[in-house]
């Protein structure tokens, strides 16, 4: 799949979320998601308004949010609409099926019925797929496996990584999401640590960059700087795409 266009990949897709992102990617001309961490649900709306034309994809961390109320979704879910992007919540699903099943389709936050693809750490085994998608698979969501991380130190390495993408199956176009994506910054302090985006969609085969920090700043009542921000990760995302299919 390394070379060949995000539109030719959907047209052959099985999985009805990667189909809907690969099209939303060719359609837009962006394989930038951002991944918007702010506490209040002001910001949180209206960085997502801001950013929205930019992106393929938004992610969330929904449990962050102080304010926390359902009407948030709806919100959420017209800004979506709005600027024909997916949402993807960043659960890190990582417990038992019967559980995660649970934690997945209930709680306050039901992410199921709005998040289009979320994601889980491998480390419980099948089971943990098995789980979700007793949930997922009538709704048509797409789940992502963590097989790395982007820290230092991190574990999933070696070994552990080569399983967690052997047991996706050879044969399945499985899409690669790349967090840790900056072009200022080399890490936080707290173990993150950049690439840029040329370095991880040429070296590394990533599909889709997730920027954080690097869009939304400090600052985030300054939602113009933050999508020209975003309109700059997206133009160098493309870039590096476009070099890729042509290499
Ligand atoms: N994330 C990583 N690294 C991983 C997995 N997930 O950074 O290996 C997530 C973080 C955060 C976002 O939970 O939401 O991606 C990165 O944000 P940043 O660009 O502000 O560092």
């Amino acid at each position: 799949a390394y070379k060949q266009s995000y539109g030719e990949r959907a047209k052959r897709h099985s999985n009805p979320a990667a189909k809907q992102l690969l099209e939303t990617m060719e359609r837009k001309k962006t394989n930038l998601c951002v991944s918007v961490d702010t506490v209040m649900a002001s910001d949180f709306l209206a960085i997502i308004d801001a950013i929205g034309p930019y992106t393929c994809l938004v992610k969330t961390h929904i449990d962050i949010l102080e304010d926390f109320e359902y009407s948030i979704i709806e919100r959420l879910e017209a800004l979506a609409k709005k600027h024909d992007f997916l949402i993807f919540e960043d659960r890190k699903f990582a417990d038992i099926g019967n559980t995660v099943a649970l934690q997945y389709s209930a709680g306050v936050h039901k992410i199921a019925k709005w998040s289009h693809i979320t994601n889980a750490h491998p480390v419980p085994g099948p089971s943990i797929v098995r789980g979700l998608a007793s949930v997922g698979l009538p709704l048509q969501r797409g789940l992502l496996l963590l097989a790395e991380m982007s820290t230092a130190g991190t574990l999933a390495k070696d070994t552990y990584t080569e399983e967690a993408v052997a047991g996706q199956g050879s044969d399945e176009d499985f899409l690669i999401l790349t967090p840790g994506v900056g072009l200022e910054e080399k890490g936080d302090g707290m173990g993150q640590q950049y690439r840029t985006p040329h370095e991880v969609v040429l070296d590394s085969g990533c599909d889709v960059i997730i920027v954080g920090r690097g869009i939304y700043g400090k600052n985030l009542a300054d939602v113009d700087a933050i999508a020209a921000r975003a309109e700059r990760y997206m133009t160098e995302g493309w870039a590096a795409y476009l070099k890729r299919i042509s290499s």
